[in-house]
């Protein structure tokens, strides 16, 4: 059976999911994403990850043709439509199909399409052992030109830095703003274990408002540890106790070398390894019920 993929209102076989080569999402990555992650049957922080979405569409003066109410019933909809208990889900809104110009006022009707598949998880080892990461040439976008917090169909920004990566044979890497704070990384927000607190720095040097970033702080507030906000820069990396990255698909993982330094001990430090543990466990019952 072909994977069903939610398309304007209707679930159609993924073969023939098919959008314009007009649509503005595709001509000028003109639209918002989000990507979310069902764990046991329950699509986590789910209202979360749609408030973000609507936030990115109203900075660019995109109207979702839905509510919050209807794109949720769509989302656990095509959840049950491909019977996935852990997934991956791809929320997709972009401008729609238009003409060759810029003017998004000639995108009458915005397109929206949500993909749910099987999760393809990050290889145990990343974990085990940590990640080794680079700090990219590539530096991440200033919000003055296009806000980082705005989850945007707009990636290149990142593909460069990725690109970058690749090239090293590393995971991940670290993007600094403009002016040489750390952002964050090309799919990660990151968090450095300083003495006996934990610094991330501010979405105002241009980074995405991570979902996991903020579930991380909240399980940190938790067990007593605060999290502060604060702008650092490279040599506070290399003389982190320990650093973790978060993300959706990467959930809490551990760096254990940055740009050939050892990060503390060179290996998964024990507060990572807690979050983490905290983290899988947060996951496995909370969230929105797919199934009744
Ligand atoms: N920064 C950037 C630039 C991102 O794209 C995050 C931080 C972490 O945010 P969340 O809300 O996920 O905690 C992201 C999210 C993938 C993948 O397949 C990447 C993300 C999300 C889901 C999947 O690489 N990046």
């Amino acid at each position: 059976m072909s994977l069903m993929v939610y398309l304007n209102g209707e679930l159609v076989p993924a073969e023939e999911a098919k959008v314009s080569v007009f649509d503005h999402g595709v001509l000028y990555g003109d639209g918002v994403f989000e990507g979310i992650r069902a764990y046991n049957g329950r699509v986590f922080r789910l209202q979360q990850h749609l408030e973000r979405l609507y936030d990115s569409a109203r900075a660019i003066m995109l109207s979702i043709p839905l509510t919050i109410e209807e794109l949720t019933e769509a989302i656990l909809e095509t959840c049950r439509a491909n019977e996935l208990t852990d997934a991956y889900i791809r929320l997709v809104v972009t401008r729609g199909p238009g003409d060759l110009g810029l003017d998004p006022r000639k995108c009458p009707k915005p397109t929206v399409f949500i993909i749910a598949d099987r999760i393809e998880l990050y290889p145990e080892e990343y974990y085990e052992k940590g990640l080794e990461v680079i700090t990219c040439v590539t530096r991440r976008n200033s919000p003055d030109a296009l806000d980082p917090a705005i989850k945007s169909l707009n990636y290149l920004n990142n593909i460069l830095a990725k690109l970058e990566t690749v090239r090293a044979g590393v995971p991940e890497g670290i993007m600094l703003s403009s002016n040489g704070y750390v952002a964050e990384c090309t799919g990660d927000n990151i968090f450095l274990v300083r003495d006996d607190h934990v610094i991330t720095p501010p979405i105002s040097v241009g980074n995405l408002r991570g979902i996991t970033r903020q579930v991380v702080m909240e399980l940190l507030a938790g067990m007593g540890i605060e999290t502060q906000e604060e702008l650092f820069r490279l040599l506070e990396v290399y003389n982190a106790k320990e650093i973790f990255l978060t993300g959706t698909a990467a959930e809490v993982a551990p760096v254990v070398k940055v740009d050939g330094r050892a990060i503390g001990e060179g290996t998964p430090g024990p507060l990572t390894r807690k979050l983490r543990e905290k983290f899988h466990q947060l996951t496995q019952h909370e969230g929105l019920p797919i199934y009744g």
